[in-house]
């Protein structure tokens, strides 16, 4: 226990009309939606390095939070910063968390060294998740911070640091496996370019697929049974990122033979960046077959900055939920949420308000995407709007044995001229808000 949070209960459903901003209004984690809870539909993880890592520092200033276990990067507040991290945890009553092992341990001066207290941490970890406590949603390696990274992880033209990343992303799996983590995530902050004048574009490509294919051999020989998750973002840190948006991460899959063995964990913000809506980018991943988990945050749509806000809109939960349900829930998948608080919100009280807020704000959007689905109110329509392509006319002409020049002859001998119909949109936004 940690003192930092002592004043706060734990969080409960109090239903719809409650006026208490510690409380939840629409998550009640037991309540079903057909065959599952609102828990096992959600599944929310609570990000460790923007809630007790970042110190609110952006581009024109330093440090505005002061965390008790901030001063010195030591094993002893690294215990002070879990002991803290684990209270939120139980306080949020969240059955995951996810963290970065840049997180949770200071680096040691040696690989070993740093290994070492990874696996140190790890175990003071085993203990706070035994008997009921968070599972382990995702792990990761944090190969972006360190200056060692600066011009890419394992697209980096000195190959020692190809051979570091492989070190570090091997103990990064080794320990998640160990904590019993559903998946590996790889974002690839530094996977990329600030200029092409110094960049050979061929051969970072060629280093990231084969170190992404070393890391799939590495589950398969160690029995990790959780998914693979790239992380898409199309900039920020580098002026490109080759894991772009979800459609060039699966073009790059493709290329390396990965599709059926590595899926994407889709984050709002990101999404954005890359000039798509959340909704896009997880339909664009359920309908290529890799649909993993998400990073429920978002950006402001003025900035242009990847500000990892916390949820806030029901439409936009409403239609991102749709397309998680869409795609069959989630599996190995959750909801994380990789977020910040804004630099003036500096309360223990804060962190808490705002994964109360965003866990409602999607368990709201999952109850109306669930009904819309439900009623069949967007597919009814969807249906019928290619209808056309039921009759075996139509299909015939999608089949192997068709040709252009044998479907021109027959559309220049049919003389038909299609009529163009209404697409309806603005009857489906309405249809939508109906909903939400
Ligand atoms: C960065 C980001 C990361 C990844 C994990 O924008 O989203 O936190 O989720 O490295
Ligand atoms: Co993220």
């Amino acid at each position: 226990m940690s003192q930092y949070f002592a004043d706060i209960a734990p969080v409960t459903f109090e239903g719809a009309d409650s006026t208490n901003p510690m409380a939840f209004r629409h998550y009640n984690p037991q309540e079903k939606l057909g065959g599952k809870t609102m828990e096992e539909h959600l599944r929310f993880a609570v990000c460790y390095w923007h809630n007790f890592v970042w110190e609110g520092n952006d581009p024109f200033g330093g440090q505005t939070f002061q965390r008790p276990w901030f001063p010195a990067d030591t094993m002893e507040l690294a215990r002070a910063k879990a002991d803290a991290a684990f209270d939120m945890f139980r306080i949020l009553g969240v059955p995951f968390f996810c963290f970065h092992d840049h997180d949770v341990r200071p680096e040691g001066d040696s690989l070993a060294e740093s290994h070492k207290r990874l696996n140190e941490m790890a175990d003071y970890f085993e203990k706070k998740m035994a008997n009921g406590g968070p599972r382990l949603l995702w792990g990761t390696a944090n190969m972006f911070s360190n200056r060692r990274y600066m011009a890419g992880a394992s697209t980096n033209p000195d190959p020692d640091v190809f051979a570091y990343c492989a070190s570090t992303v091997k103990a990064c799996m080794d320990v998640t496996h160990r904590l019993g983590g559903e998946n590996y995530v790889l974002w690839g902050g530094r996977e990329g370019y600030e200029t092409l004048l110094n960049t050979d574009l061929g051969r970072e490509l060629e280093q990231m697929g084969r170190f992404l294919s070393m890391v799939v051999e590495y589950k398969h020989k160690i029995g990790f049974k959780g998914a693979i998750l790239i992380e898409p973002k199309p900039q920020e840190p580098t002026k490109h990122q080759y894991d772009y948006d979800v459609a060039t991460v699966y073009g790059f899959l493709k290329r390396f033979g990965l599709e059926d063995e590595v899926k994407v964990n889709v984050e709002q913000g990101h999404a954005i960046l890359a000039g798509h809506s959340f909704e896009h980018e997880l339909a664009m991943a359920r309908t290529l077959g890799i649909f993993g988990s998400i990073d429920m945050n978002r950006n402001d749509y003025q900035s242009g900055w990847d500000t990892d806000q916390f949820p806030n809109s029901p439409s936009e939960a409403a239609l991102a939920y749709y397309e998680v349900l869409m795609a069959g829930g989630f599996t190995t998948g959750g909801t994380n949420f990789d977020a910040k608080l804004r630099r003036q919100s500096l309360d223990a009280e804060d962190l808490i308000a705002a994964h109360v807020g965003a866990m409602d704000i999607c368990a709201r959007g999952l109850k109306s995407a669930y009904r819309m689905i439900e009623d069949d109110a967007l597919e009814g329509p969807r249906r019928a709007r290619y209808a056309g392509w039921d009759s075996a006319d139509a299909q015939a002409m999608l089949a192997a044995d068709a040709t252009l020049d044998g479907i021109a002859a027959r559309a220049e001998q049919a003389r038909v001229n299609p009529q163009p119909r209404s697409g309806a949109q603005e009857k489906l936004e309405n249809i939508v808000n109906r909903y939400v």
